[in-house]
């Protein structure tokens, strides 16, 4: 059956949510307080870089299915909540837009209508933060209103497939509740469904993002140890994961993005017991430290240097810049009085100082690959060379090749490469 669905936060989950149920035929309304994103979107156009989501979303706008609003429509069977829970200074979440997105939904829902809170929260959230305000409404919570959560899995670059593809876990607040969301979400969802509770569904998606940055910190450990101890870390991880049981991630100058390098954190806050997550975080977060370290040891000092950057953006091909560890690295940089030129083909306007990629290299004392996008996959080293200061490049990624950056001239370190001595 077709519903009306208010989708609330169209940013980048919520855009490719709503769109994908307006692609099937319901009436999405995309709730906004951003009027630059509402009139975007009811222009059909979308103020973000994501594979195949303009064409849908303009698709879907034509048809009349999904249309943006800055206020809440009255209503609706479904309101799905997908707002940012960004973390504070001390790292404790930050759940104020969930809570007023919570509150805005009161005065808005009818008996019958679903809840679903979509966005990463710590755990306890739907039961402690979100109950007690839709309480207000009146209506009987599990009976005459149903809310769950249903966390949101999809890896940016990659998300509509995603969203259509991967499994769902669907957490109520009661049976009832699960039952009639899994119900919403088959329509666009081709991977299975699970149901639990509300507390489950908040912990699996923690955990989910968690395993991997305590995975990622293991890696990055493994660059730190083999700088110090002279051995290759890319060769161990190779050899390693030839073992049918393991599986080493790739170090690099750091985690970032706003959900590995945060979710982490809502168990930190919420658990005595998050030690190895805690310090898993505090590795990762040291990278743009130890990368910064290494520039001053490769060039003998900072101060007046020019460092130039490809890529600042939190990982490859896409033009999200949040938590980047390359931004930190840059900023840090910066405070050191390093002059930082930046060459980023996605990160467009997001960055000051954003140049071509050979103008880039124009009085460079050192190139710094930190982001691997497609790119930079095969630059003319010679021609870099031609406008550097100093001939050395660091590649964080391990992506260059070192016989064809040597054979330019240039001096090849790897992150995470010891010399034995
Ligand atoms: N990274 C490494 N080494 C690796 C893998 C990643 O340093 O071996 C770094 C990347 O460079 C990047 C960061 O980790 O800075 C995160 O990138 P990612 O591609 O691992 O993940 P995200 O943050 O883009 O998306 C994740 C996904 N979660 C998992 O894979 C468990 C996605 O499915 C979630 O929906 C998303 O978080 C989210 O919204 O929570």
């Amino acid at each position: 059956m077709k519903k009306s669905i208010c989708v609330i936060g169209i940013g980048y989950v919520g855009l490719p949510t709503a769109a994908m149920f307006a692609s099937k035929g319901h009436k999405v309304i995309g709730y906004d307080l951003n009027q630059k994103a509402v009139d975007a979107l009811n222009k059909g156009e979308i103020i973000i870089e994501e594979p195949g989501l303009g064409d849908l979303v303009k698709k879907v706008v034509s048809e009349g299915n999904l249309v943006g609003s800055t206020e809440c429509p009255v209503g609706c069977d479904v309101y799905i909540i997908a707002v940012p829970t960004p973390i504070n200074e001390d790292k404790t979440a930050d759940m104020r837009f969930v809570e007023a997105a919570t509150r805005a939904i009161v005065p808005c829902v009818r008996k019958g209508a679903i809840v679903v809170l979509e966005s990463t929260s710590p755990p306890r959230t739907v039961l402690d933060l979100m109950l007690p305000i839709l309480k207000e409404t009146g209506l009987e919570l599990g009976e005459e209103l149903l809310v769950a959560h249903s966390p949101e899995r999809i890896l940016p670059g990659k998300v509509i497939e995603e969203l259509r593809t991967n499994s769902r876990i669907v957490g109520g607040i009661n049976e009832k509740s699960s039952l009639e969301v899994k119900k919403v979400y088959e329509s666009i969802v081709e991977g299975e469904i699970f149901i639990t509770t509300s507390t489950t569904a908040e912990m699996c998606k923690l955990m989910e993002n968690t395993f991997r940055d305590v995975n990622i910190a293991l890696a990055n450990e493994l660059a730190k140890m083999s700088e110090e101890l002279g051995v290759n870390c890319w060769d161990v991880i190779r050899m390693a994961n030839q073992h049918p049981r393991v599986n080493i991630l790739q170090p690099g100058p750091g985690v970032g993005g706003h959900c590995i390098a945060l979710d982490p954190w809502f168990l930190v806050e919420k658990s005595k017991n998050a030690k190895l997550i805690h310090q898993a975080r505090l590795n990762n977060d040291s990278m743009p430290e130890f990368v910064m370290n290494k520039i001053d040891g490769i060039i003998g000092g900072l101060k007046g240097k020019t460092v130039t950057l490809f890529g600042v953006t939190y990982k490859p091909n896409i033009d999200d810049v949040r938590e980047s560890p390359i931004m930190h690295l840059k900023d840090m940089l910066k405070a050191e009085g390093a002059k930082v030129k930046v060459c980023d083909p996605h990160a467009g306007e997001k960055v000051e100082d954003n140049f071509e990629m050979y103008e880039s290299c124009k009085d460079s004392d050192i190139v710094v690959l930190g982001v691997n996008h497609n790119q930079f996959e095969k630059p003319d080293f010679a021609k870099m060379a031609e406008n550097m200061n100093n001939k050395v490049i660091l590649d964080t990624r391990n992506f260059w090749s070192r016989e064809e950056v040597t054979k330019a001239g240039i001096e090849y370190v790897l992150l995470g490469e010891g010399r034995e001595e």
